[in-house]
């Protein structure tokens, strides 16, 4: 963990500009009718969680260059997380991805967890890779393979990640699945789509009541002509079929590229059945990037879906980045970060005015007063937020200043370059 007394000193030495900056932001805000201090009680309120495959080094099926202090397994990656919650106060939470955090002791990583401020948001299961001893291949397909015994297998371990989810206290599953085609012809895509309701239907009946399990979509990629859940469409009709355990979870970067993300954050919410959301960002692909990084506009424009409104149940809030090229820690504290920026814009919207101009087709003022509050710079609430949660005002500056990484890196051992892939 970074030492207390720095957090305190550097905060410290920026408390006087924060409380300058905060009063300023304060009769900005007051002026537009806004008390401040609502948005910093909600804002202190707000938390997303963090992947735990997101604190190593990242990489592309071309290659991934390991930085230095790579963790090593799951209790260096908690380590990680706690370091991350201790400077921006907003990521308590932490989504693990099973078999790759395996151990044989869960309560007791529950426990190491619990030690760290840590607890455990939705777990992932992973049938889109084979595990070395595993019986049969996912190369064509887990949940939705033509093969009852595949199919089976997959089943079984999804019901193995619940088992391990409530042992972490968790209360989700997240179920991504690479299954589909590289050729027309090579998949009956009704056929297909009834095998996964199938399996899905026995995963969801071995979730405990409370249990929430989270279908997510992706357009493409590993399969590259067709996927069985491609898009919200797909996800929503199976979240319907399964009933009201099955939810659908959006990763922002699992879309065409140009596709309305936030209308269907709209659809899914008003069909009841959004369940949760992977933040990170993306230009092209599924690129993974940090959140906010490419089009902090559009995460504005979602969490403005999200801000007011009703849904039965929160959606889950996590982030799933990939980091090739900057400190994982760092862009995991920026992106938290950036995600709490677009919460708290979303905060700031007038409303009743945005409410006024839509009725009147006023489109110039109804896109202004998503502009007034996507303009504002809300920092100065957000690093007050952290300062009076005990975190620092600019942690990605305190982290560098506490030498955590070196630190790290003489602990662990070097990791030689050379493999590819995501983690
Ligand atoms: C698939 C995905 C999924 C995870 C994986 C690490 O692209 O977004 O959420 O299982 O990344
Ligand atoms: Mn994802």
């Amino acid at each position: 963990m970074i030492d207390a007394g720095l957090i305190a000193d550097h905060n410290a030495a920026r408390a006087d500009a924060l409380a300058e900056d905060y009063a300023a932001l304060g009769r900005q805000l007051a002026r537009r009718g806004v008390e401040i201090e609502t948005i910093t009680a909600q804002a202190q309120g707000f938390s997303v969680a963090v992947p735990t495959w997101g604190v190593g080094t990242g990489g592309t099926r071309f290659a991934r260059f390991p930085g230095p202090g790579e963790p090593r397994d799951i209790h260096d990656k908690l380590a990680d997380c706690a370091v991350i919650q201790q400077l921006c106060r907003i990521t308590p939470r932490v989504s693990p991805h099973f078999p790759w955090d395996a151990v044989g002791d869960y309560a007791g990583l529950r426990a190491e967890a619990l030690a760290l401020g840590l607890s455990f948001d939705a777990v992932n299961s992973n049938t889109f890779q084979d595990q070395p001893g595993q019986a049969l291949s996912y190369k064509f397909g887990s949940l939705t393979h033509t093969d009852a015994a595949v199919r089976a297998q997959a089943v079984a371990h999804n019901i193995d990640c619940i088992g391990i989810g409530q042992a972490l206290g968790s209360r989700a599953l997240t179920v991504w699945i690479a299954d589909g085609s590289n050729f027309p012809g090579q998949s009956d895509f009704a056929a297909a789509f009834d095998r996964y309701l199938d399996s899905m239907a026995q995963i969801v009946a071995a979730a405990p009541d409370g249990w929430r399990v989270f279908i997510e979509h992706k357009l493409y990629e590993p399969a590259f002509y067709s996927t069985v859940i491609a898009d919200w469409g797909s996800s929503l009709m199976a979240a319907q079929a399964l009933g009201p355990k099955a939810r659908c979870l959006v990763d922002l970067g699992h879309h065409a590229p140009g596709a309305n993300i936030e209308q269907i954050v709209a659809r899914l919410r008003r069909a009841g059945k959004l369940g949760g959301f992977h933040f990170n960002d993306s230009k092209y692909g599924d690129d993974d990037l940090d959140a906010g990084a490419i089009d902090p506009f559009r995460l504005f424009l979602v969490f403005n879906e999200l801000v007011g409104g009703t849904q039965d149940g929160a959606p889950a809030l996590m982030i799933d980045q990939s980091h090739n090229v900057t400190d994982p820690v760092e862009s995991l504290i920026a992106s938290a970060v950036e995600i709490a920026r677009a919460h708290a814009q979303a905060l700031i919207v007038d409303r009743e005015g945005l409410a006024a101009a839509q009725q009147s087709n006023d489109a110039l003022a109804a896109h202004g007063a998503l502009k007034a509050a996507f303009v504002t710079d809300v920092s100065p609430i957000l690093a007050e937020a952290r300062r009076r949660a005990g975190g620092a005002i600019a942690p990605v500056a305190a982290l560098r200043a506490s030498g955590w990484r070196a630190a790290a890196a003489r602990e662990r051992p070097a990791v030689a370059p050379g493999s590819a892939g995501i983690v």
